[in-house]
């Protein structure tokens, strides 16, 4: 095999230890605190993976693959408005292209900066490769904040971001898509910009509108995925989510699409968040509520706190909701978002397994402690990557010129999200249970490690 006769040409090298390596990153990487917790969760399973591997562990895969190909930064200048000039910066984060183009959301938020975009383009190459699909990893935005702008500001401002950013992508290079901050409205933007720009209408971007070339079910995809792979981690245990209590944070896409999918397996969601805060509704956020929180937040724009006035219940300013006794949790606003506090609240509770909508929202002791705990956990990478696989099927329709229904697209979700649960457990069962973050890091390391290995010393 190619791959182990490249690896006969290498001096044998001792792997290094978990803390050689990641003083090494950290020397690399000064500043990047979540860049750095990322790579660190994943090293903590693959360098015991790999000691006796030589064929990964001389031709140096993991040391590779946390070092993006590449981190492109721009200034963006737009308008308000009334006239005001605004600066921000831009960025696209391509770190991992082996299995297919560059694949990952923009994120537009105050908080955005490279150490961010970098953690997560990270995530996204280890996550793209469980959905088996071709698609590498990248991931890109800007400390742009979309609250409180107006449509045309939010126009202008994409308008800008795509005139740099068209110079880096491309359907067969990168395809960029949402994430926080980044919805229907902004993909439009930036489509069209792009369009103008390159008189090319390409499949360059996921998450377009149904009547220019976007999938069905992109928008339900992360949310119902990861209500998939926790009715996949229940029913390997002979359990259903029907008639269980579940707390879900945020109250974005991923979100409502998450709790629009509970409710539809019988279960009952109390709980949603933003950054203000938490609402507690014990009867359960049914469909009709649910319309309500998403006409909230795509057409007025408003704040989670006045769902608490409009039906009469709880709003707990400025905390998160991982103290309400449930069985099941759903983080699915940002990252860090359960930490160690958090985590004892969630293990007090008897709270019996978490799908992660968000990436990382785990912070590394809290995850520790409810594995302790027994608590099942599906790391993000495994349990949000139904949007970025739908995505991956947008890319599919576009080259096809073609367009699935909803319920294929579903159909296929399905089995992408039962193949991510089914390689977890390959690579995590374990005495003591199956521990899927371990399983998910593994199986995806495999399959990015195999096809650089294919593709030499590059
Ligand atoms: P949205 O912008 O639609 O919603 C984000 C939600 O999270 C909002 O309720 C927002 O509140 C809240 N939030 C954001 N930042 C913070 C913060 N710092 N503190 C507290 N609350 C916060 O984003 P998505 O639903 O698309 O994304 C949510 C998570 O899911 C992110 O981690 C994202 O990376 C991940 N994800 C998204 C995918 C997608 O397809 N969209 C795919 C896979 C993962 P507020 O409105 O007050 O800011
Ligand atoms: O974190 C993610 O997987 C996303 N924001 C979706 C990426 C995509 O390309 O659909």
């Amino acid at each position: 095999m190619a791959a182990n006769s490249q690896a006969l040409n290498f001096p044998h090298k001792k792997a290094p230890s978990l803390d050689e390596f990641l003083n090494d990153v950290a020397q690399r990487n000064p500043g990047e605190p979540e860049f750095l917790q990322a790579v660190h969760e994943v090293a903590t399973d693959i360098l015991p993976f790999v000691a006796d591997k030589p064929v990964y562990r001389d031709l140096r895969i993991l040391e590779r693959i946390a070092e993006p190909d590449r981190v492109i930064s721009f200034r963006v200048t737009w308008q308000e408005d009334d006239g005001t000039v605004h600066i921000n910066r831009g960025y696209r984060v391509q770190n991992n292209n082996a299995i297919g183009p560059y694949k990952g959301g923009l994120r537009f938020h105050p908080s955005v900066n490279q150490s961010i975009l970098k953690f997560l383009a990270y995530e996204q190459t280890f996550k793209n490769a469980l959905t088996g699909l071709p698609m590498g990893g990248g991931k890109g935005g800007s400390d742009f904040d979309p609250k409180g702008r107006s449509d045309s500001e939010v126009m202008r401002f994409c308008q800008a971001f795509m005139s740099e950013l068209v110079n880096h992508i491309g359907p067969d290079c990168d395809v960029p898509a949402g994430d926080i901050g980044v919805g229907a409205r902004e993909i439009g933007f930036l489509f069209g910009q792009h369009k103008r720009l390159t008189r090319q209408f390409q499949g360059v971007l996921t998450g377009k509108g149904p009547s220019y070339g976007g999938s069905l079910m992109r928008p339900e995809a992360t949310g119902f995925g990861t209500v998939y792979m926790m009715d996949n981690m229940l029913t390997h245990r002979n359990e259903a989510i029907a008639g269980k209590i579940c707390v879900v944070s945020g109250s974005g896409n991923v979100a409502t699409f998450a709790t629009q999918k509970i409710n539809e397996l019988g279960g009952r969601v109390v709980t949603l968040s933003d950054s203000t805060g938490y609402i507690y509704d014990p009867d359960g956020i049914d469909n009709e509520k649910l319309q309500w929180v998403i006409d909230l937040k795509n057409n007025r724009r408003g704040r989670i706190s006045e769902y608490a006035e409009h039906f009469g219940c709880s709003f707990f300013e400025d905390e998160r909701p991982w103290n309400v006794p449930c069985d099941l949790a759903f983080p699915c606003a940002t990252q860090n978002e359960i930490n160690e506090a958090d985590a004892s609240h969630l293990i007090k509770n008897e709270c019996e397994a978490i799908s992660e909508g968000a990436n990382m929202p785990t912070t590394p002791g809290a995850i520790s402690a409810l594995q302790e705990a027994g608590v099942l956990l599906a790391p993000g990478k495994a349990a949000n990557a139904g949007g970025v696989a739908v995505s991956g099927l947008e890319m599919s329709q576009n080259s096809q010129r073609y367009a699935w229904t909803s319920q294929e697209v579903d159909d296929k979700l399905k089995d992408i999200m039962a193949g991510i649960h089914e390689q977890c457990l390959a690579y995590g069962e374990e005495k003591a249970g199956v521990n899927y973050a371990r399983g998910a890091n593994v199986a995806g390391f495999v399959k990015v490690a195999d096809a650089m290995l294919a593709q030499g010393v590059i």
